[in-house]
């Protein structure tokens, strides 16, 4: 019989709870405060979107699920780290994440900055040390992947094109440049990787679920905007309202409330549209890419 949609996020969100407990480094293992730091970062918190979208195109590509743990850790590794690092009074200067004080307000500036770069590097280290594919050309690829999916051509370099684009007028064109490296890009790497791990898939429905990736990922940030100045503290676990009080261009000073809505509900269409072709093993993907354009968090 086939899990709903709920249960199957919960029954993964627990078991991969465990999957990062186990790779991340004790917190009794010197140097402790920093150990505590990532820990702190990584777990008890967190939607594990990325995760699940790498579970959920494992299962398109029939991939072994021990596989995808590891691709998938690594994906919310880097994810947690960049959360950690934007938080910091350098760049958005924030004190509540997934409903807790940041790292830094919790430990300190300098223990932050070292825990971000170790999640960081643990993630690549993880690739690196386990098996992912039969073909030790694919999985070189993978770390390739995630290297430009994480870096100034991914996410760093959008974060970067942001920090300088606050108080400017963007085009439309150039705000989603932006946020298809900065949120896109690691998004799109987490479907990319799950589908890696498993060798059901030709190149053409690879570039498929890339694509598929590359939409999701995009309506991902048109949400995140609309939520950023219609939901509230709590219920986002982070500050709300803090785009406009910014001055950050974003899809709802471009386009409104509504329109933001609108065009986040016209990539959900046609990111289902380029899963056409894939049969039910799909499901999960599709019910995934429901639940990121109809989140309230
Ligand atoms: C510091 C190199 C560097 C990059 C930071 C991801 C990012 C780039 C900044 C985070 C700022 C932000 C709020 C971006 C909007 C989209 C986003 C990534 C939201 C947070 O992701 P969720 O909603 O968070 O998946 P949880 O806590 O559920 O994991």
């Amino acid at each position: 019989m086939r899990v709903d949609f709920q249960n199957w996020v919960a029954a993964h969100q627990l078991r991969f709870e465990g999957v990062l407990q186990a790779f991340l480094p004790r917190p009794e293992i010197s140097p402790e405060r920093l150990h505590q730091a990532m820990r702190y970062a990584v777990l008890d918190g967190g939607k594990r979107v990325r995760p699940l979208l790498a579970f959920a195109a494992g299962e398109v590509a029939g991939a072994n699920s021990e596989r995808v743990d590891i691709a998938a850790a690594a994906v919310e590794l880097i994810h947690a780290y960049s959360l950690v690092h934007d938080d910091m009074p350098c760049m958005d200067d924030d004190v509540l994440r997934r409903g807790k004080p940041t790292c830094h307000v919790e430990f300190d500036e300098a223990t932050a900055l070292l825990a971000g770069d170790s999640l960081q590097t643990l993630a690549f280290w993880l690739l690196a040390e386990h098996r992912l594919s039969d073909d030790a050309a694919r999985q070189l690829q993978m770390l390739r992947l995630l290297a430009n999916a994480t870096g100034s051509f991914g996410m760093a370099g959008g974060q970067a094109i942001d920090l300088a684009s606050v108080g400017q007028a963007l085009t439309l064109p150039e705000l989603e440049y932006m946020h298809i490296h900065k949120t896109g890009a690691l998004i799109r790497a987490a479907v990319l990787l799950g589908a890696y791990c498993g060798s059901l898939l030709d190149a053409a429905q690879m570039e498929k679920l890339d694509h598929f990736g590359k939409l999701i990922g995009l309506a991902f940030q048109v949400v995140d905007d609309v939520l950023d100045c219609a939901a509230d503290t709590a219920t986002l676990g982070k500050t709300a309202g803090k785009d406009a009080i910014h001055g950050k261009p974003t899809y709802v000073s471009l386009l409104g409330i509504q329109g933001a809505r609108e065009m986040a509900k016209r990539l959900h269409g046609e990111a289902l549209e380029t899963l056409a072709e894939f049969d039910e093993r799909a499901g999960r993907l599709r019910e995934l890419a429901d639940f990121i354009v109809l989140r309230k968090f």
